[in-house]
């Protein structure tokens, strides 16, 4: 069957997937090998000609090669390549993209690791991050110099769920030769196709809805043949690379991906629409609500609003506290994408890292939770909420 035709689900099951041609195991096997022994005599002078497909796991490792070719297939890319975690990626990606005097320009709103890789690393190198709001694309336009070399995007934004025109960016770089490189953790392909919008290539964190069940970390970056091919050496050179058995597990989360994503979005509705009507409540940040300020671009270019809400509680840190000391059902914890809900707090756990009055203009207020709803059903979310609202 020609699975470039088959619909999301029948690829997320099949896409890299095959019997082994040796035992039959209808599973993929975990290539859990360092090394692979080469097909000469090690006595004749190397040449590529006694090079097997596989040389050493640092380079590429068959059960990796089964999660790349999914990815690839499922995201509608030329290619993927799978590492060690979501900033392996981005890292990755960047050294990949980027020299001494080159620019990123990004969106000012990203996962607090991100920003400070951008802020505080990439200087070192002599590679300066200009970050804008990028909720209106003529500041990207307004950014872009001839140093320009990257333009970063990350949509729906961690944690303030801004979202960003993936299309009029890529309009606007398309003018230049910048790259347009879009973070779709909170959508994954499922929901959010940025190549499609004209994107150049697309980073996830692994680590969340992907695999799946926060019991594992990866990252993926997909794109053009050369461009990956290029990123592969990148990360050969510096080591970021996945393990068998962390790539085993993110193709088992990937063929329940759309099942879980339908899941978590219907859940993630029903509680913001809850928190939306709630006494104790300020405000409530889902693209999926009509009160979000881009709940039209959210309708256009997402297929459905994922997972993710962050809502602001009346008063501030003390009350946040309160409240996230007292749920019983939900998990207070960083990550998101588990099957179970997850409850944070931005400024002092994953946005810690960003300055407070920086924080602040970014909307990272005291009194914001974020909460990663998980596929359970969702009155016991709500139920779960509410008592600790109380
Ligand atoms: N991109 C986004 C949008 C993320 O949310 C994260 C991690 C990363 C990249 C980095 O991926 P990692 O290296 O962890 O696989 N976000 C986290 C969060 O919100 N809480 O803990 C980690």
């Amino acid at each position: 069957m020609n699975l470039e035709k088959a619909g999301f689900f029948t690829k997320a099951v099949h896409a890299g997937e095959k019997p082994c041609p040796l035992t039959g195991s209808h599973a993929t096997p975990i290539y859990q090998t360092s090394t692979f022994v080469l097909k000469r005599n090690v006595e004749q002078p190397p040449t590529t000609e006694w090079r097997t497909a596989y040389i050493y796991t640092r380079a590429g490792n068959p059960t990796h090669t089964v999660l790349e070719e999914k990815m690839a297939i499922l995201e509608g890319g030329e290619a993927a390549l799978a590492t060690a975690s979501g900033m392996a990626a981005i890292s990755t990606v960047i050294f990949t993209l980027l020299k001494e005097g080159d620019q990123i320009i990004s969106s000012d709103t990203l996962y607090g690791s991100t920003y400070t890789l951008f802020k505080e690393i990439m200087p070192k190198l002599g590679v300066k991050t200009v970050f804008v709001d990028a909720t209106n694309p003529a500041n990207m336009k307004n950014a872009l110099t001839n140093k320009t070399k990257m333009i970063f995007i990350e949509t729906p934004a961690n944690p303030t769920m801004d979202i960003v025109d993936i299309r009029a960016v890529s309009e606007i770089a398309n003018e230049s030769d910048a790259k347009v490189v879009v973070d779709n953790t909170f959508m994954t392909p499922y929901y959010q196709r940025p190549m499609e919008l004209g994107a150049d290539a697309v980073v996830y964190s692994a680590t969340k809805y992907l695999s799946g069940h926060g019991d594992t970390l990866g990252g993926i970056v997909v794109g053009s043949r050369n461009f990956v091919m290029e990123v592969r050496r990148t990360l050969a050179l510096t080591g970021g690379v996945t393990n068998p058995f962390n790539a085993w597990l993110i193709v088992r989360g990937l063929k329940t991906l759309a099942l879980r994503m339908d899941k978590h979005s219907e859940n993630a509705m029903a509680v913001a629409k809850f928190l939306s009507e709630h006494s104790k409540v300020k405000k409530v940040l889902y693209p999926g609500l009509p009160s979000h300020p881009q709940h039209e671009l959210a309708k256009k270019q997402m297929r459905d609003f994922g997972g993710i809400l962050a809502f602001e509680i009346k008063g501030g840190m003390k009350e946040a506290y309160t409240m996230m000391e007292k749920v019983k059902l939900c998990r207070c914890a960083v990550s998101l994408g588990d099957t179970a809900t997850l409850i944070e707090h931005p400024a002092t756990m994953t946005h810690r890292m960003i300055p407070q009055e920086e924080r602040l203009q970014l909307g990272i207020t005291d009194g914001l939770i974020r909460l990663s709803i998980g596929i359970e059903d969702s009155n016991d979310i709500i139920v779960d909420l509410d008592q600790a609202l109380k």
